[in-house]
């Protein structure tokens, strides 16, 4: 969809950030903004992935990891001023009942999810709010919303998203900054892949019988979102495939 950057007050190229970028959403979303006119400062872990993209599209490439605090500073260190902040680095490892846990999925998990999308936060808040027009874009889940079994290590770290996003909805009243959280369902990218730990079948498997979204299905939404007129702040979205109702409700064929 052809989707425009709302002009900035000084009239400059709007910037936008997009952690995660390297790959399924956050490389969709980087796409979408390019073409509606966003300046990009991509970040994620595998950079040699986003310098191709920010090659490619016309921004920088930086080096992120979001669970640490010193690589979110320097990220943010280079950002004077930020009109976008697309919060989309996370995922989900393993499944399994809590009776089983494993430590270190729970661990990585509310690492990324939660604390790496609160530093980024309130490393990119002050720039954000320097443009006069900040939108800050929270990529949760519909496991954010709901609980499954086996899912908990996920669904706890992304119902956390939920109420980061609720909090700063009220904290930042007063202040031009947007809010938005988008909660996707079934979307084929390498979620599922990297969920079973590489087991690229029992990823197929997530999505059999039925058409999932597709990142650009959610990059559509967040460009969407950023670009209607600054008095307008779409609040939150769950978005699911037609076949999908609830996280653990799926219509499918064959
Ligand atoms: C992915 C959706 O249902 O696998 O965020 O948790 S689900």
């Amino acid at each position: 969809m052809p989707y425009h950057a709302n002009p900035t007050p000084d009239g400059s190229k709007p910037i936008a950030v997009v952690t995660g970028a390297s790959s399924g959403i956050g490389e969709a979303t980087a796409r979408q903004l390019a073409e509606a006119g966003y300046r990009l400062v991509l970040g994620a872990r595998r950079l040699d992935r986003i310098t191709a993209l920010a090659a490619e599209l016309g921004g920088e490439a930086c080096h992120l990891d979001v669970t640490q605090r010193a690589s979110v500073d320097a990220f943010a260190a280079r950002l004077p001023k930020l009109n976008v902040l697309v919060n989309n680095a996370g995922g989900a490892l393993g499944m399994e009942p809590v009776a089983q846990s494993v430590d270190e999925n729970w661990r990585t998990m509310w690492e990324t999810n939660v604390l790496g999308l609160m530093m980024m936060t309130r490393a990119c808040l002050p720039a954000l709010e320097a443009s006069g027009a900040g939108h800050i874009i929270n990529v949760g889940s519909i496991a954010g919303l709901e609980s499954y079994p086996n899912g908990a290590g996920y669904t706890t770290a992304k119902h956390s998203v939920v109420v980061i996003t609720e909090t700063l909805r009220v904290e930042l009243l007063g202040k031009p900054i947007r809010i938005t959280e988008v909660d996707p369902g079934m979307v084929e990218t390498e979620f599922s892949v990297v969920r079973f730990g590489g087991d690229v079948d029992r990823a197929k498997n997530v999505y059999r019988g039925l058409t999932p979204l597709v990142a650009g299905d959610i990059a559509d939404i967040i460009a969407w979102a950023v670009t209607r007129p600054p008095h307008v702040n779409i609040d939150h979205l769950r978005v699911t495939p037609l076949a999908q109702a609830t996280a653990t409700l799926a219509h499918r064929v064959g």
